[in-house]
């Protein structure tokens, strides 16, 4: 029975890449492994996929009695329908780990890393299995994706060794060009509705019993989201059903901070949380994984 690789909803470049990468490696090593993606892919990794001529995976539209390899998350809240009843054989993430179970002993590999792809480029490594030039290039991307080319906490010094050693094999001489390529891309939202903006980088969590949404967009200038900042409230407010709390972070890849939009019950939560004043503006935040998400672990428990 052949195995699907697949990462979380609203994916991600890390998510999708870090699947080709595992179907890839899965190959190699002679089991029958494809990555499949959970809905339909962002500009950003289409532009990556595009780029090394990597083809774009089918969608899973139910992990429901397959073998299944879960990558770059282990929530169920985040994962593709029928997750719960999957048979989950394989794990390889760089998040806290999250509430799925297994039926059997799981090859799992969690480590706290800037990506899911930096985890893998060190499994072909212990394989010693040689990464395709084109592999190689969406990994890197995935990698400067996740860490906001070098500049989120997340990033650790093995991600900056296996960015050189990806870069090397893809044949990319430039990678800041090649990260700032990728992030013009992802902060051309004009012509993109509020309600796919607010939706596109979005995750669900549980915090002591709260349902909390949060949403982020990394963008190089927030001039053209600002714009249109009461549309993508109207949209934060839609999702908020049967939420605690929506939160929407509009990164400044380049000014290094994030603009808050916050939609509770509870007024100014986001002032409670994180600090911030009037305007919203958290300087320095970049990072849901790191900066938010414990912050609002703390603030419910
Ligand atoms: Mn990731």
């Amino acid at each position: 029975m052949v195995i699907y690789a697949v990462g979380h909803k609203s994916p991600d470049s890390d998510a999708v890449c870090a699947a080709i990468a595992v179907a890839e490696l899965k190959r190699q090593l002679g089991v029958e492994c494809e990555a499949r993606i959970s809905e339909e892919l962002n500009t950003e990794t289409k532009f990556v996929l595009e780029k090394f001529g990597v083809a774009v995976p089918e969608i899973l539209k139910s992990a429901k009695d397959e073998k299944i390899i879960l990558v770059d998350h282990t929530e169920l809240s985040q994962a593709v329908d029928g997750m719960d009843e999957a048979d989950i054989v394989g794990i390889v993430d760089h998040h806290n780990l999250g509430d799925v179970s297994t039926d059997s002993p799981v090859d799992i590999l969690v480590r706290p890393l800037g990506s899911t792809c930096t985890i893998l480029k060190g499994l072909f490594d212990f394989f010693k299995k040689e990464i395709p030039e084109d592999i190689a290039g969406i990994m890197l991307c995935a990698l400067l994706s996740d860490t906001v080319i070098f500049r989120s906490p997340t990033t650790t010094d093995v991600d900056r060794w296996v960015a050189d050693e990806l870069a090397e094999i893809a044949g990319v001489e430039d990678v800041e060009a090649l990260g700032v390529e990728m992030f013009k891309v992802r902060s051309d939202i004009k012509g993109i509705s509020a309600k796919r903006l607010v939706t596109r980088n979005y995750k669900n969590y549980e915090m002591n019993g709260k349902k909390i949404g949060i949403g982020q967009l990394e963008l190089a200038g927030l001039d053209e989201a600002l714009k249109m900042k009461d549309k993508l409230l109207k949209e934060a407010v839609k999702l908020k059903k049967g939420r605690y709390a929506v939160f929407l972070m509009l990164t400044d890849v380049l000014k290094q901070g994030t603009e808050l939009i916050c939609i509770s019950g509870d007024k100014h939560l986001e002032r409670k949380v994180f600090g911030c004043g009037e305007d919203c503006w958290v300087g320095g935040m970049m990072s849901r994984k790191k900066q938010v998400v414990p912050k609002l672990e703390e603030f419910f428990e």
